[in-house]
């Protein structure tokens, strides 16, 4: 079945444009004026979208652990490692509490902010079944961690297990499977290197967290600082299994998306961009776990906004980020940033992820976000910073052609 959807404004790579149609299945077919491919398409099902439209490609949340939906005030917000020392403390409360109900609901809430796909980040595997029912495509990222040498081949072996899990379901749901190195701190090498050898093998999408506290560089850089005290305390060991050069160059000829580097100093930033790598930025869980700023304005590499979990966030609302973005990156001018914002959730996470949508283009998959602006903009150039301010949830959703909201 073919539809022709007709909005005020259509996104698309040259910009927001007007008096345009969009005919799909469940890939873009054509764009041109509504005469046109009415005439092309003569029995299609023409939609009419509401008055003062906007036409988006479903937007990307590259970065989200649903398995920690259920945290409302265990976790401690303010500083990285009193946040940490609260993940150890309730993480398993927290993760056992969540329910497939309530990650459900929070996979409806993004589905309602726009989003059409997202990148799960698995610590047990436990959202697999959720994530194989939800409408969005899932890139689902099986996170590896384990510092400690003693136990990291058994951890690898339940991981390897994870990873072939979530290779079965690729047939039968919208699931990419994909590999996700928890930190350069939790993570031994060898098994680091493993997990990135098993990525390059099958071409899985590959993310990790990257200096994202303060405390992190101190300990990679000097084997100091608060966390020399928490791994003496939970797992007996004094001295990092690894430093900021060796886990960067553990990646070197597989782009992966590396989230955060809050804390990436100018040459570091330079080196991932060299090599190829992107950024996944949150900047709520940023501020919550007192991480500080990135500077999005000095970036030279391609960056994605994602919410990251409950475990560091309010909502997983795509909107509520952007706003918050809006508001953390006051250097930056707002129009200006608004788009930005708009092309790092749609353009460059598609492209991040492996996706073939992010852009209302001839060949894309046909994944849309209709957003309803309050009236008619007065100027055009402003169409994506209303959108951003004016918006809690989309009008409408497709997915592969398929409308589901
Ligand atoms: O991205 C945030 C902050 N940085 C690191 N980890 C997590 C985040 N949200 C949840 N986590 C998880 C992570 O996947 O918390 C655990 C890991 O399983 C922390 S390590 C004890
Ligand atoms: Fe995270």
């Amino acid at each position: 079945m073919t539809h022709i959807i007709i909005a005020d404004y259509i996104y698309t790579p040259e910009g927001f444009q007007e008096n345009l149609a969009v005919a799909f299945t469940h890939i873009i077919k054509e764009i041109d004026t509504l005469d046109i491919l009415k005439a092309k398409y003569p029995h299609a099902n023409i939609i009419q979208t509401a008055e003062h439209c906007v036409l988006y490609p479903g937007f990307i949340n590259t970065h989200v652990h649903l398995e920690f939906s259920a945290n409302k005030t265990a976790l401690k917000y303010g500083s990285f490692m009193p946040w940490l020392d609260s993940v150890i403390e309730h993480r398993e409360a927290l993760v056992g509490k969540c329910d497939n109900e309530i990650m459900r609901r929070e996979c409806d809430t993004m589905l309602r902010s726009g989003i059409t796909t997202f990148g799960a980040i698995s610590s047990f595997g436990n959202e697999l079944e959720v994530c194989e029912e939800t409408p969005q495509r899932v890139v689902f990222f099986n996170e590896l961690i384990g510092s400690n040498a003693q136990y990291a081949d058994m951890l690898y072996g339940d991981f390897m297990e994870r990873v072939k899990v979530s290779m079965s379901c690729q047939k039968s749901s919208r699931i990419t499977p994909a590999i996700a190195i928890h930190s350069p701190y939790s993570v031994h090498p060898i098994i680091l290197q493993k997990a990135v050898n098993v990525a390059k093998e099958h071409t899985l999408p590959l993310c990790t967290h990257f200096l994202e506290s303060q405390a992190e560089r101190e300990w990679l850089e000097h084997g100091k600082g608060e966390l020399k005290g928490f791994f003496e305390k939970y797992f007996k060991t004094s001295t990092p299994v690894t430093n900021i050069q060796e886990f960067m160059y553990a990646f070197d000829r597989y782009p992966t998306h590396f989230t955060h580097c809050v804390q990436a100093n100018k040459a570091e930033l330079e080196y991932l961009a060299q090599k190829g790598h992107s950024i996944a930025h949150c900047p709520r869980s940023n501020r919550y776990l007192g991480c500080g700023r990135l500077a999005i304005e000095t970036l030279s590499l391609p960056y994605s906004v994602a919410t990251d979990g409950l475990s560091s966030n309010d909502s997983l609302n795509i909107f509520d980020e952007l706003r918050a973005a809006l508001m953390l990156h006051h250097q930056v001018p707002i129009e200006k940033l608004a788009n930005t914002l708009i092309n790092a959730i749609t353009t460059n996470a598609a492209e991040i992820l492996g996706i073939n949508s992010g852009k209302i283009e001839v060949g894309k998959l046909a994944d849309f976000a209709v957003v309803t602006l309050p009236e008619m903009p007065k100027r055009k150039e402003e169409i994506a910073l209303w959108s951003i301010l004016h918006t809690k949830e989309v009008s409408e959703v497709y997915i592969g052609g398929e409308k589901y909201i």
